[in-house]
């Protein structure tokens, strides 16, 4: 009696199903695609090990009249990462880019925001008298995922 596979799949020997084409080629896929997930975790961790999490360091305005605060940005981060003002303070940043990559610091609203700095150049955000929390941020692709953010907080 002649066995027909597609009806009696227990038929098949198992060690042939492994060497069948298109089993192989699923298998291949899986495998890519397997390592494109290895790759990207290896990237991200990669990435962590570097560039380190977001500090978020913070710093005071405090006492009122006009501060000068210096603000550092690096390869990913922005130091201070929150700045807490005593509320009516005149607050003026003095932006710093001490990182590889090209940075800059944007306010919501797009009102302030300083050119794309170079390593080492500098520019200072004259933000007047500070009487609400702001958000600012890098606006180069990514940069803001990667931990480039400025909380400025009023106590
Ligand atoms: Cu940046």
């Amino acid at each position: 009696m002649e066995h027909d596979p597609q009806s009696h799949p227990q038929n098949v020997d198992p060690a042939r199903v492994g060497r069948s084409p298109r089993r192989r080629l699923l298998l291949v896929a899986a495998a890519i695609s397997g390592a494109t997930v290895l790759l990207v975790l290896a990237i991200v961790g990669i990435g962590y090990a570097l560039y380190g999490s977001d500090t978020n360091v913070s710093q005071r305005a405090a006492g009122g009249g006009t501060k000068v605060i210096a603000v550092e940005l690096t390869d990913f981060d922005v130091r201070p990462g929150t700045l807490v003002v005593d509320r009516g303070t005149h607050v003026v940043l003095e932006v710093t880019n001490s990182g590889d990559e090209d940075h800059d610091l944007a306010f919501e609203g797009g009102r302030l925001h300083t050119s794309t700095l170079g390593h080492g150049q500098s520019e200072k955000l004259d933000l007047g008298t500070v009487t609400r929390h702001l958000e600012s941020w890098c606006t180069l692709p990514f940069h803001k995922t990667l931990g480039m953010k400025l909380h400025i907080e009023v106590v």
